[in-house]
């Protein structure tokens, strides 16, 4: 199997390219075409052509819906990103040592083959330890009960890690480019590793010999900064992370200024950014994600981005693309589900200004083979001092081009400038040359400008506009370029003779003098302009940047279409004299095509019938969506949920406390250990009983207690013979006294409700998932007071197969199958925002029945609206998914995405929802609701899939 790349009609010799040696296995399911993959200081070369690795990261156990990697993969392609960076998370795939799953969900071949159908490129990341804000730095839960030396040559951490990475080598082997099979384009050792000392070094020589040993032929890269440059362990391509404004994102509007890279340019590598700033995780209580957005916004892609690209770098990830949802109990301690990012793409699949932007950048560096290898040219300065100007040059075909700045990259204020540059057409010592006119950067803006260049086989002598693309499409040159509304534009062109300028739309001026014909005009919506005379007719397209937002470019086998306007373009293929283009529709329902030559089209399989327009083009109508109506959710039942408080439970099948050392790197502040971890208990929450004899002179007055859920947002709440002693939240101690009237003669029990809020990531290698979680200390409290004894219940290990290790945790009800279960016994009719005061755990479940359009992609959040100062906290599972847990004194998350396939859009859902409330104020669980976060005409991808 093949699948065919755009490839870029390259002027550019290989020169001294490294190529890596390809591999020579031939697998007997499949054919091998091999591909090299090789890179010099300039960029990547796949067989010899170069190309810009323009890449979005995304983690495939942040979408548990594999029908829904597609619509990902295709919403990153239609923006220009040739590339995703994928971690595999190995706790995802073992729920126990030694055992793995790839099913379903957890299908690392389908998410490999979904993205080479969306022609896009993987930079592989299999860790074993990937950090990612996931449980343990993406450790597998069982860790937690091994005392190895994570991340270093320990052979006991070496011989685990080799376990995963075998199971995972071999998936992403199976989908090399190099081998033919696939689109694995490189393959990054570890993450982040800074020991660059000789266990290190040994450690990350580990590594490499490891993939090599498992068949991975691909270039191996890190994230490690400068660390493995050269020496033992040295990584093929060096690759850093740049996250330049950090992770508070409640000043979105203060910045900081941009890095250089260029400064870490090595011999022979192209300039590689394997994670740059996409977007900010967001801590509970943190101010959202919307923030997270703002703060890193299209603005920050225009200036950062760009800044980049001037530096010289032709491998650019940006982290997130699409962000996900950490769902279950993936999220670590600080963060909370949503793992939105405030990214191009959010958590419910919809697009951020900023993916315009991206688009905007990434369609010119994927367009233009000219950008792939350049060399530092000095600019002359601009004429505004304020400015600045960084340009490049390519050596062979001579193309510059030329950022234009802020001198300080924060800078906020709205700037004009004249350039200067010296190009084959001559010297132009002031550009614009317009009388009256002149280049506007406004603050937070840079322009990355093109010159002695080429439109299609016209000649661009130089614009004050960007270029978005530009292509021959059938007997036409097309080019698109834009600039902000209301700014001026200049764009200089070559002809052999005086062509002729047709304004079809809009309003643009041209002069001709010596060769030279010069457009001027302002950016307003979309301008037209058909230029005849030169080699082939020129189409240029000028916009303000808002009406590029619809113009989408795709390529097919007979060459590009650019289509303007539809909410999404996924995909578009010849198929004998059909063009089948598929996408999304909205309100705005006009369409234009150019393409090739004329011929039949589809739109989602559907026939459409185009008509000729003047400038060209064929328009066409798209279906509109039609409108959503959902349900209210009014019909509540509810069931309490502690036995465990009460006096009369029989624990005698739980697990007894009784171990006197652990695993963990917590020191135990009393014994027998009591760590949830220590007992297998990874997840969620996890119950303790501790017996006590009523016998006179020997009762505890009280008891005091350390535990650790992991941070801020974790709690425990007590209870004596089951009457409810209190809660400690923000705080990890607490101590409670037992009231002589609540003790009995016999057994008495206290019991303990705790949760853990994730394990820690294990950045510095310190061992740090191995934190305790669960009770660190329980000391009884009183003079002669016995000893309690001990036992716990937690998260039953493997219990949801088709969920995997992170969904459940040790709740009753979960260890019940409450989520799921069509049993009714015991819940009664109950109605929201519930009035109760009874702390502890009460569940409420909702059977919703969804009718949404056919043929449309809704995208629904489940909502949960509380007045203010309610204390409890919730778990909300949507057909047995934990898709969120809700702190409603904390916050700030109170919209929970649920992904379309999860979500059964047309038949039955069931929503249930775990209440803790951890104390006896009035009023618990708010008012719940479904809440529409966009929907679209699209293909059917949103089938019932494997997540039901
Ligand atoms: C970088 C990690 O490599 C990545 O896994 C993720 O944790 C990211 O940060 C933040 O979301 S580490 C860098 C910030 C020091």
């Amino acid at each position: 199997m093949r699948i065919k790349f755009p490839r870029l009609k390259s002027l550019l010799l290989m020169g001294s390219a490294a190529t890596l040696a390809c591999a020579t296995v031939a697998h007997a399911d499949q054919p091998t075409a091999q591909h090299s993959i090789a890179f010099d200081q300039y960029s990547f070369l796949v067989d010899g052509q170069r190309v810009y690795l323009w890449s979005g990261e995304f983690h495939p156990y942040r979408l548990p819906s594999p029908e829904l990697w597609r619509d990902i993969f295709q919403k990153m392609k239609a923006a220009g990103f040739n590339t995703t960076s994928i971690y595999f998370s190995w706790g995802y795939h073992s729920p126990r040592e030694g055992e793995y799953d790839f099913s379903g969900i957890r299908d690392m071949d389908r998410v490999l083959d979904e993205a080479q159908k969306a022609g896009i490129y993987v930079i592989a990341r299999p860790g074993p330890y990937i950090n990612a804000e996931v449980d343990s730095g993406g450790f597998p839960l069982w860790l937690t009960q091994k005392p190895v030396k994570n991340r270093s040559p320990d052979p006991d951490y070496l011989k685990l890690g080799d376990e995963w990475l075998t199971r995972i080598d071999r998936i992403i082997a199976r989908h090399q480019l190099s081998d033919g099979r696939g689109s694995v384009v490189a393959y990054q050792i570890e993450n982040e590793y800074y020991n660059g000392d000789d266990k290190g070094r040994d450690y990350i020589q580990h590594l490499r010999d490891k993939a090599k040993a498992d068949g991975i032929t691909v270039p191996l890269v890190g994230n490690h900064n400068d660390t493995f440059v050269s020496g033992k362990g040295a990584m093929d391509v060096t690759g850093w992370d740049y996250y330049p404004q950090g992770f508070d994102c409640s000043h979105p509007e203060h910045w900081n200024p941009a890095p250089d890279m260029a400064a870490h340019r090595h011999a022979g590598q192209p300039l590689f950014t394997a994670e740059f700033q996409g977007g900010a995780f967001d801590p509970w209580g943190g101010p959202g994600y919307a923030q997270c957005a703002k703060l890193i916004n299209d603005r920050f892609a225009n200036v950062f981005y760009k800044e980049n690209i001037a530096a010289g770098a032709t491998a650019q990830n940006f982290y997130m693309l699409y962000g996900g949802t950490s769902w279950g109990w993936q999220p670590i301690p600080q963060n909370y589900t949503s793992y939105d990012y405030g990214a191009a793409i959010t958590e419910a699949r919809q697009f951020e200004p900023k993916y315009f932007e991206d688009k905007r950048i990434g369609y010119l560096v994927t367009g233009l083979p000219a950008l792939l290898k350049t060399d530092d040219l000095k600019p002359r300065a601009p004429d505004n001092p304020r400015l600045v100007e960084v340009a490049r040059i390519n050596p062979e075909t001579g193309t510059q081009f030329h950022l234009l700045r802020h001198g300080d990259t924060t800078s906020s204020t709205v700037e004009s400038t004249h350039i200067a540059l010296s190009l084959k057409e001559g010297a132009f010592p002031r550009i614009p040359q317009q009388p009256g006119t002149a280049i506007r950067i406004d603050g937070r803006e840079s322009k990355l400008l093109v010159a002695d260049g080429k439109i299609g086989a016209a000649t661009l002598v130089y614009s004050t506009s960007e270029m978005m693309t530009q292509a021959s499409i059938g007997a036409r040159d097309v080019g698109v370029l834009y600039g902000r509304a209301g700014s001026d534009g200049e764009t200089a062109l070559a002809f052999k003779a005086k062509p002729q300028v047709k304004v079809l739309e809009g309003q643009a001026t041209s002069t001709w003098s010596r060769g030279i014909l010069r457009i001027n005009y302002q950016h307003h919506g979309l301008l037209r302009l058909l230029i005849e005379g030169g080699e082939r007719p020129l189409l240029l397209l000028i916009g303000e940047n808002s009406a590029t937002d619809r113009i989408w470019r795709q390529e097919t086998a007979q060459g590009p279409v650019l289509l303007l306007g539809s909410h999404l373009l996924r995909s578009a293929r010849v198929d004998g004299e059909t063009l089948a283009l598929t996408g999304d529709g909205d309100a705005d329902n006009h369409a234009e095509l150019l393409a090739g030559h004329a011929r039949s089209v589809t739109w989602n399989g559907a026939p459409v019938s185009p008509a000729p327009t003047a400038s060209g083009t064929l328009a066409f109508d798209l279906p509109v969506p039609k409108p959503v109506t959902l349900p209210v959710l009014d019909h509540w039942t509810s069931r309490e949920d502690q036995p465990e408080a009460g006096a009369a439970f029989d624990d005698r099948a739980w697990q007894q406390a009784d171990l006197n050392v652990s695993s963990s790197i917590t020191k135990p502040g009393s014994l027998p250990v009591l760590f949830a971890d220590d007992y297998g208990f990874h997840t969620g929450n996890t119950w303790y009983r501790g017996h006590f004899s009523g016998k006179a002179g020997s009762v505890p007055s009280g008891i005091k207690l350390h535990v650790k859920s992991g941070g801020e947002a974790g709690a425990f709440s007590v209870w004596l013979n089951g009457h409810f002693l209190g809660s400690v939240t923000r705080n990890e101690t607490g101590s409670f006294s037992f009231p002589a009237n609540l003790v009995v003669a016999g057994d008495n029990v206290v019991s303990v409700l705790t949760v853990n809020m994730g394990h820690e990531e294990d950045y510095n290698s310190t061992g740090e998932n191995r934190t305790a979680r669960g009770i660190i200390a329980a000391v009884p409290l009183g003079a002669g007071a016995d000893a309690i004894r001990w036992r716990l219940q937690g998260a039953v290990t493997g219990q949801d197969k088709l969920r995997g290790p992170y969904n459940l945790g040790g709740l009753h009800g979960e260890r019940e199958g409450w989520p799921t279960s069509p049993d009714s016994a015991g819940w009664t009719a109950t109605s929201l925002p519930a009035d109760t005061t009874a702390p502890g755990i009460r569940w409420y479940r909702s059977d919703v029945t969804l009718d949404l359009p056919q043929g449309q992609d809704t995208s629904l959040s489940l909502a949960i609206k509380d007045p203010p100062g309610r204390h409890y906290r919730a778990l909300i599972f949507v057909n047995g998914w934990q898709m969120g847990h809700y702190i409603a004194d904390m916050g700030p998350q109170s919209r929970f995405p649920i992904p379309s396939t999860v979500l059964n859009g047309h038949g039955v859902n069931r929503i249930a929802i775990a209440v803790w409330k951890t104390d006896d104020t009035p009023g618990s669980l708010g008012v719940v609701s479904l809440v529409d976060e966009g929907s679209v005409t699209a293909p059917d991808f949103t089938a019932p899939g494997l997540a039901r």
